[in-house]
């Protein structure tokens, strides 16, 4: 007979909040309905190759890049899912340029939600994986319906972060503080199922390092001499779609980078939605993340949309890339 004891994403949320006594219950709701989110867009992410929705429309978002049909498909799902629940006082979202306010109709809460509904979605046509990023901060402000204030926390006070990813299977990953877990989704039930506890990066990591290195002419004098170091005794894997560059990087080890380079001379990836939500994650298993000069935890936001350069994965080899970029400007 098949394995009767299943721990749901719902159980294993609601047994992590039992051992806070003080929580109020908002913040597991908030995690609820992201998975529902998510659901709702891996159905419409493994259909998209036999339904008419893949494609370009003739916006462009906030980065001036074109907004693929999927993409705010994604964006509007989570905002449908979490804008009335009296769980948030707002939200930011890559594909908005302003803070999304929760409509006066509704009730506010006391979290911020930041997220990407739909990263690495240049990837689509070519049916490789991609992924929803978010990051969930307490409100900070003292108005009653939050605002910029509430989204611009540095990482290290994120109670929550996680990511889905959409590939051979869909999975959620998320911490709040107590470790990484992994929730597969059982199509059959319609459930994510606990399939990966407690996730700890490698050690010793694999040796792997993951950078676009078409940029390489572009890169710093840092940058070029840190590559230098681990090509020969490491092996380079890149997807260009960071939630699964991330997730083989959590499961497998390695360094992940997105450098500051001369085109691109604040990085590429985005503080508040990419890189913060993922080095919490990392930290969380052991690793770590770093803007090659401090850690990503530990910047300051100063607005919604702002990029950073990006080195995270397993310590030691964050720690390799520090030393290399100590003095680096970056580009
Ligand atoms: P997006 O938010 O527009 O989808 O762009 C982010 C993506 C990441 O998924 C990935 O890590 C990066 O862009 C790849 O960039 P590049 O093609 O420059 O290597
Ligand atoms: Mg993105």
């Amino acid at each position: 007979m098949p394995d009767t004891h299943i721990v749901t994403l719902s159980r294993h949320v609601v047994e992590q909040e039992r051992l806070y006594p003080q929580a109020t219950g908002q913040f597991t709701n908030i995690l609820f309905d992201l998975a529902l989110a998510a659901k709702v867009i891996a159905r419409e992410v493994n259909k998209a190759g036999i339904v008419d929705i893949l494609g370009r429309t003739d916006t462009v978002n906030v980065h001036g890049e074109s907004v693929q049909k999927l993409d705010e498909y994604a964006d509007l799902v989570i905002l449908n899912a979490m804008d009335h629940t009296g769980n948030l006082c707002c939200l930011g979202s890559e594909e908005h340029e302003e803070v999304i306010p929760i409509p006066a109709r509704f009730p506010t809460g006391e979290y911020a939600l930041l997220y990407d509904p739909l990263d690495g979605s240049s990837n689509i046509d070519v049916n490789v994986s991609i992924g929803t990023i978010f990051s969930i901060h307490r409100k900070v402000s003292s108005g009653p319906r939050g605002g910029l204030e509430d989204c611009l926390q540095p990482g290290r006070k994120q109670v929550a972060a996680g990511y889905v990813v959409y590939g051979s299977s869909t999975m959620l990953v998320y911490t709040s503080g107590a470790g990484v877990h992994g929730f597969t989704l059982d199509p059959s039930i319609g459930e994510f199922v606990l399939s990966h506890e407690s996730i700890t990066l490698p050690d010793p990591p694999k040796p792997i390092y993951s950078v676009n290195e078409g940029y390489a002419p572009y890169w710093s004098e840092g940058q070029k001499a840190l590559v230098a170091e681990l090509k020969g005794d490491h092996t380079g894997r890149y997807i260009g779609s960071l939630v699964a560059d991330f997730h083989r990087t959590l499961l497998r080890g390695g360094l992940f980078m997105y450098p500051a380079d001369q085109r691109q001379p604040e990085g590429k990836l985005r503080l508040l939605y990419e890189a913060a939500p993922l080095a919490f994650i990392a930290e969380q298993a052991g690793g770590r993340a770093s803007t090659g000069q401090i850690d990503i935890m530990d910047v300051q936001p100063t607005s919604l949309h702002q990029r950073t350069p990006l080195y995270m994965g397993s310590s030691r080899l964050v720690d390799v890339a520090e030393r290399h970029l100590a003095g680096d400007s970056g580009a």
